[in-house]
Formats: C-alpha cells, structure tokens, sequence
C-alpha cells in the first residue's frame, strides 16, 4: 500500500457518521422511528467506496451546491483549476490559488481530495503545446510541472490522474506533443516523477471510451500490464464513463475485474450519462437504471475503489456545450433537484 490510510479512513468514518447523524436530525425531524434516511457518502461508506464529484471552482460560492457537494459526497475533484493552463500559465510560474479553496473545502468537509490531471494534451497552455521544444528539453518541462504541482499537493491528494487521454480510439498513442517529442516513453517517465513528488498519493491513468473491452482499453490495458513488469510506480486506471443513455457497455464489470486482476485499483473517474434533451420521465427512468448499473459494476469488484460523478447540476455540465441538443447527463437538475439518478446510485451501491 502506497498510502497510508487506516488512520485517515477512521477520521472519515467517524466525521461522515456524525455529518450524517447532524444531516438527519436537520432535514428529517418528522421521520417514522428506525426509519433511515441515506446519502450518496454513506451508501458509498457502507459498501466500502468513496463517492466523488467533479466540482466547479467558482459555483462553490453558492450555498446550495456547496451544501449538495459536502452533504452528499466523500471525494472531491477539480473539474479544471488543477490543470496545468491554471496551475502553470507561464513556465515556472505556478498558480495554485483555485486548488487549494477545493483542498481546504475538502478538509473542512473530511473529504478526500482526487487531483485532475499533471499530464493531458488538452487545456495546456500555448507555451508547452507550441513551444517548439525538443524531447530532452520538453521532459524536463513535463517533469518541473509534475514535481511542482504533486510537491505542493503532497499529502493532501490521495490518488492523482498523472496522464490523461493518452490513447487513440484504435489503442494506439495519440499523437499528443509529449508522444511526438518524448515518444513511447513519457508514460513511465510522468509515473516516476509524480512518484519522487508525492510517494503516498496513489498514482492513475484515465480515459473515456474505455469502460468496456475494446481496442482502446485493450491498448491502455497493455501498456499498463507493460508498466507494472517494469516496475513504473502506477497504481490505478481512471474510466471516466462518459456515458449515452441506455449504452452502458455489457462488459464493464468484466473491464474493471481484468484492471483489478493486475493489482491495479480501478475507479469509474468522471461519470455522467446523457440523453437527448428535454429528458422525460422515461428516458430519467432508463438513466436511474444506467446509474445503477455502473454503480453495482463497481461496487462487486473489490478493487473498485469508488466512483466520481462529473458535476453536480445539468445547469454546469460541459455536455451541451460540445454535444449540442444533448444534456441532462447529471444526478441533480438545473434547479438543483435530485433526479431518479440519485437512487440509482444509492441502488448501486447497495442502500
Ligand atoms: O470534456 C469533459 C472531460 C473529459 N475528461 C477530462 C475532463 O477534464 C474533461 O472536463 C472538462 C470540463 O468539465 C470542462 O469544464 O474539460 C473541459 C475542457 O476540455 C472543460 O471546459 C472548459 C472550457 O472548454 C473552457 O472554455 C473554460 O474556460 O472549461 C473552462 C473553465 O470553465
């Protein structure tokens, strides 16, 4: 074990039953006797996980988010300030204002803290991407990011996605400015570096397109059992699930099981299952189902660490914005009401 977490994990337990206790006594005052009202964190505790979201640095300010975001969750994600166009705009000048709000969050609500992402082709800024850098100049600019930014998060971050989207549809390496310059070998160097910085954070690789058994998670599946007879430090494989309504992929549970069978924990990183917009009762039916099958994937695979949903409000999901006429992919709706999806999770993970 990369991280020691039996003493963290009983702080958690016991501040989540006492959230919980306070959350009851709070929102259910006229509740029958032995009646049990759940949330999210403490299904997800029952059953062993943690339950995360993604969430948006500036909707914290708003009180019933937030309260939506601490009530209901154990793991926390930044959906964007832990990028690199934010935490390292301009070489060797490092911006972690945004991040640490979510980790103070965090630990003011015993949450833990997932980091989102050292390594990724996408929102990183112009002087990495068109730097014109050669391979021995532009790892050392891969690395000084990483040894930066899991330094000054060591401690706080339990597991980190070091690499993201590295894979092509077809299993091969997508041509990304670290592929092209470093080659084949920048995976295993990221690992190494994100493990100097920060030894206890448990170190992944995340994707999308990759929660059933296909070319792409076959790739991403070979590289990693490749990793792991070299000994590169790399603890976890990231499904981000993505999902189309009434798509979950038949295999999924025999996906993370493989992953799991590697030594690897597996988590479902950035779930979120869309459908043609408007929704309506049934396709929000067929969505709580969807839910709950991704959910129950996890849950029967002991090395399934937790599940993390993409945000929590259709009214901030990326979804529309680069699916147009799609949406309604989240658990609470524009109103910040929880939708159908909300007991398919609990359904999931066994409550
Ligand atoms: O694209 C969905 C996710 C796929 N996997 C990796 C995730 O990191 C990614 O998250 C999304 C965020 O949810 C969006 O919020 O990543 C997008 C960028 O690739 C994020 O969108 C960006 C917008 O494109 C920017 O215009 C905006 O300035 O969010 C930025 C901050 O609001």
């Amino acid at each position: 074990m990369r991280r020691s977490t039996v003493a963290a994990a009983v702080g958690a337990l016991v501040a989540g039953l006492a959230l919980y206790g306070s959350a009851q006594a709070q929102e259910e005052p006229v509740q029958a006797p032995g009646a049990q009202q759940s949330t999210l964190r403490a299904a997800a505790e029952a059953a062993g996980k943690f339950v995360g979201t993604a969430v948006s640095d500036g909707r914290l300010n708003d009180a019933s988010y937030s309260e939506i975001v601490s009530s209901e969750f154990s793991s926390v994600t930044a959906e964007n300030v832990m990028k690199w166009d934010t935490t390292e705009p301009n070489r060797g000048s490092f911006n972690f204002g945004p991040g640490d709000r979510l980790v103070e969050f965090a630990n003011a609500n015993d949450q833990q803290v997932y980091g989102h992402t050292l390594v990724w082709h996408n929102q990183l800024p112009g002087w990495v991407s068109n730097g014109g850098f050669g391979a021995a100049e532009l790892t050392q600019v891969m690395n000084d990011h990483i040894t930066e930014v899991a330094g000054h998060y060591a401690g706080q971050v339990a597991y980190w996605d070091v690499v993201n989207e590295a894979f092509n549809e077809d299993g091969t390496m997508r041509p990304s400015v670290f592929q092209t310059t470093i080659g084949d070998g920048w995976i295993a160097e990221a690992f190494r570096a994100a493990d100097a910085a920060d030894p206890d954070a448990k170190l992944c690789i995340n994707d999308y397109n990759v929660e059933g058994i296909n070319a792409k998670s076959d790739g991403l599946y070979n590289l990693v059992s490749g990793m792991l007879e070299q000994g590169v430090p790399v603890d976890c494989v990231g499904l981000q699930s993505h999902l189309i309504l009434g798509q979950v992929p038949g295999d999924l549970q025999e996906n993370i099981q493989r992953f799991a069978d590697l030594g690897l924990e597996v988590i479902i990183t950035e779930l979120d299952i869309r459908m043609t917009t408007p929704s309506d009762p049934n396709r929000l039916q067929q969505q709580a189902q969807d839910y709950e099958t991704v959910v129950s994937a996890c849950t029967a695979v002991p090395g399934c660490a937790g599940v993390t949903v993409w945000g929590i409000s259709d009214a901030d999901s990326w979804i529309p914005g680069v699916f147009p006429g799609e949406g309604a992919a989240c658990v609470w709706d524009e109103n910040l009401q929880r939708k159908p999806a909300y007991d398919g999770i609990l359904a999931g993970f066994g409550s």
